[in-house]
């Protein structure tokens, strides 16, 4: 009777992996070989990655060391009476085992998250690339400091709105410092596929040094709850090549965005004040 009941269990669970396989596509078998993480676009992600996947492996072999001992004392102790085991008895190494233990797995843990840590907060001395960015009530603006660079001749600026989502160009292969300041409130740098974020505290100098390694389109973000639209504080990077960066750079100095945009007047001139007028309350 029982082992019937195991048979159809086992059938039913290979038949519901093999549905879920079957829906995967190429991509979906990629993600879940990242577990859950999107495809990586700088030199800093691998740290990351490593910490990432280390972590789920030494939780899931506990895990399972943890449940194959719960059901084997569950099966090999198990009682048809109802009589109230002796609950005063106590095994020492077992005790000093599971005291220990945890400590030894939080100890390595830590070792792998400093190293991780200190890899991805490693700063060059003269980073290629400088650009500051305003995290402001609810948008982003991006100062390039590209006075020094002969080809833009000036530092440019792009400002977002809530309206019109501003965009980031990167080069590639080049190591970027993004100095991260606020005129108001916390708000958090985050581009997903480089696998870091970095907040961003009012009155106080964060940055965050990344090295965009593959050419494409990503999305950036706030991961701070910093507002009534917060969900608005959206960007788009795109990482491109050397002489599609510079020419990006022109069109900013074209358009007249010359200088530095960076208070919470400049920063965000049509969204902010429309919004502060009219459907925000109590927020500033
Ligand atoms: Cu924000």
């Amino acid at each position: 009777m029982a082992s019937s009941w195991v048979r159809r269990g086992v059938v039913l669970a290979t038949g519901a992996v093999l549905l879920v396989l079957t829906g995967c596509s190429s991509q979906d078998v990629a993600a879940l070989k990242r577990l859950g993480l999107p495809q990586a676009a700088s030199a800093q992600a691998p740290e990351i990655a490593h910490l990432w996947i280390g972590t789920w492996i030494a939780a899931g072999t506990i895990g399972v060391f943890v449940w194959g001992l719960i059901g084997w004392v569950v099966i090999r102790y198990r009682s048809h009476t109802n009589e109230m085991p002796r609950q005063n008895r106590y095994n020492l190494p077992m005790e000093i085992f599971y005291t220990i233990a945890p400590f030894v797995v939080i100890g390595v843990l830590f070792y792998y998250t400093i190293l991780a840590q200190n890899a991805v907060t490693a700063e060059s001395k003269n980073p290629d690339v400088t650009v500051d960015v305003v995290g402001q009530k609810w948008s982003w603006t991006f100062n390039y400091k590209s006075a020094q660079d002969p080809a833009v001749g000036a530092d440019v600026y792009e400002v977002g709105t809530i309206q019109a989502t501003p965009d980031l160009y990167l080069p590639v292969n080049k190591s970027v410092r993004f100095n991260l300041s606020s005129p108001d409130v916390n708000h958090s740098f985050w581009v997903p596929a480089f696998y870091e974020k970095r907040d961003i505290i009012p009155g106080r100098n964060n940055n965050i040094e990344i090295t965009p390694n593959r050419i494409g389109t990503y999305r950036g973000k706030c991961a701070e709850l910093c507002g009534t639209y917060h969900q608005s504080m959206l960007f788009n990077v795109h990482v491109v090549t050397e002489d599609e960066y510079t020419a990006y750079l022109k069109t900013l100095a074209a358009k007249g965005q010359v200088g530095e945009a960076k208070g919470a007047s400049n920063a965000d001139p049509q969204g902010s004040a429309k919004i502060y007028q009219g459907e925000e309350v109590g927020d500033r």
